[in-house]
């Protein structure tokens, strides 16, 4: 951990030997155990394990900038930073997750009444703070990575592995029994410049092969979903002008759900996004629903539906015919991914929660964060547990609606 006393350890070592040190440039590594080079990023970037453009940062990013992976691999397999997670008993997903929320806890009533799980976003920063640990423990049956699987966290340099913050998400799950859901592999957003800036097809083709095959491999047997591609479509659901389309055109799509499929074959594959909240909205029905019709006849492996559900209030009502509209596409699965509701208004929370419980396929809810500090969306009072991790509103009128 990046603490003040290490930094000042840092300081005086700098000291003694006399160096100046620069400030980072766009996307260098800026801070981290051990780390003695550059501390501060130059003017319009940020500091978030690397120097990102940008100067303001969602308040969830601040708690876990601080924890910063720096054991780095050059092999083209999987990285051995730290201990890899012990292998499920089935060494199938599923078999991870078995134990569930405490009793009378907001999962355990979820999956009483048939579902998977009902799981939360958090990451090792927020982990090893507070009480998140065992308020998790306590209340989820899943864990989403919120920013330690992506692309910037995992592979910020070329074939430069760096898995110690995913790999104690991974290690927190299975201790706990938790299901997980990896997210994200293929992403416009967090995407390092050296992938970013490519131009030859079978370059990026490779680099994003790759990329699935290590990141993927290296937690084989051990996830139940992965979402393969995040937020591919734009709001008239057209495809996103990114490197993806216009290196690649559509192959991207099937490029990483086969690679993905060979990286772990047990994983159920999805496609994740957001603004997917009502069932007439085009980014669902000519976006997602179509091309995902189109892609499965096409016989990409595509098991899943993410939607992100960072809702307004108010629009929670449209949540159930939304999840059935995708559901309607031919995936076997459908989720709730990245649930947030702006002011937390529990009927909104509650028609979220009976909009999954009435669509066969929804599998599970995953809640993005658990304080309202912690949020990206700080200022809006989206999640279920407030500031003194107490239990807001709508989680209790979630538990009285199961
Ligand atoms: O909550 C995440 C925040 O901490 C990060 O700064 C941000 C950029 O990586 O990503 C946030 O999570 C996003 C998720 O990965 C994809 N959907 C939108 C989420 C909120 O921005």
């Amino acid at each position: 951990m990046f603490n003040i006393k290490n930094i000042a350890a840092l300081a005086a070592v700098i000291a003694q030997i006399g160096v100046a040190i620069a400030q980072g440039g766009a996307w260098a590594q800026c801070g981290g155990k051990g780390w003695a080079g550059a501390t501060t990023c130059v003017s319009g970037y940020t500091f978030y394990s690397q120097c990102i453009p940008g100067t303001a940062l969602p308040a969830s990013t601040k708690t876990t900038a601080v924890a910063i992976p720096t054991t780095l691999s050059t092999s083209k397999v999987p990285a051995a930073s730290t201990t890899p997670p012990a292998t499920s008993p089935t060494g199938g997903p599923l078999s991870v997750g078995s134990s569930t929320g405490g009793t009378g806890s907001i999962d355990a009533k979820f999956r009483a009444k048939g579902k998977k799980y009902f799981g939360i976003a958090t990451d090792q920063g927020l982990l090893t703070t507070g009480s998140n640990a065992a308020l998790i423990q306590a209340n989820f049956g899943a864990v989403s990575p919120e920013n330690s699987m992506k692309w910037d966290a995992t592979e910020s340099t070329q074939n430069k592995f760096t898995f110690s913050q995913a790999d104690y998400l991974v290690d927190f799950a299975t201790k706990n029994g938790k299901v997980i859901r990896g997210h994200t592999l293929l992403w416009h957003s967090q995407l390092p410049n050296w992938v970013a800036s490519i131009t030859s097809a079978s370059t990026l083709t490779a680099v994003l092969e790759n990329h699935i095959a290590n990141v993927m491999g290296r937690y084989k047997g051990k996830i139940y979903a992965w979402d393969v591609i995040n937020e591919m479509f734009e709001e008239n659901g057209s495809l996103r002008v990114d490197v993806w389309s216009k290196v690649l055109g559509e192959s991207f799509v099937s490029i990483a759900f086969n690679a993905a499929k060979k990286a772990d074959p047990q994983a159920k594959l999805y496609i994740n996004d957001y603004n997917l909240d009502s069932a007439t909205y085009a980014k669902v029905t000519t976006g997602m629903v179509a091309h995902v019709k189109k892609w499965l006849a096409a016989g990409i492996p595509i098991d899943g539906i993410g939607s992100q559900a960072h809702l307004q209030a108010g629009q929670g009502a449209a949540a159930q015919g939304a999840l059935q509209a995708l559901a309607a596409s031919g995936v076997s699965e459908v989720a709730v991914t990245e649930l947030d509701i702006v002011n937390a208004g529990s009927s909104d929370y509650v028609s979220v929660v009976n909009g999954c419980l009435n669509t066969p396929k929804c599998i599970g809810i995953t809640v993005w964060g658990l304080r309202d500090p912690d949020s990206w969306r700080a200022s809006n009072n989206p999640l279920l547990f407030d500031a003194s991790y107490n239990k807001k509103a709508a989680y209790n009128a979630i538990i009285a609606a199961l």
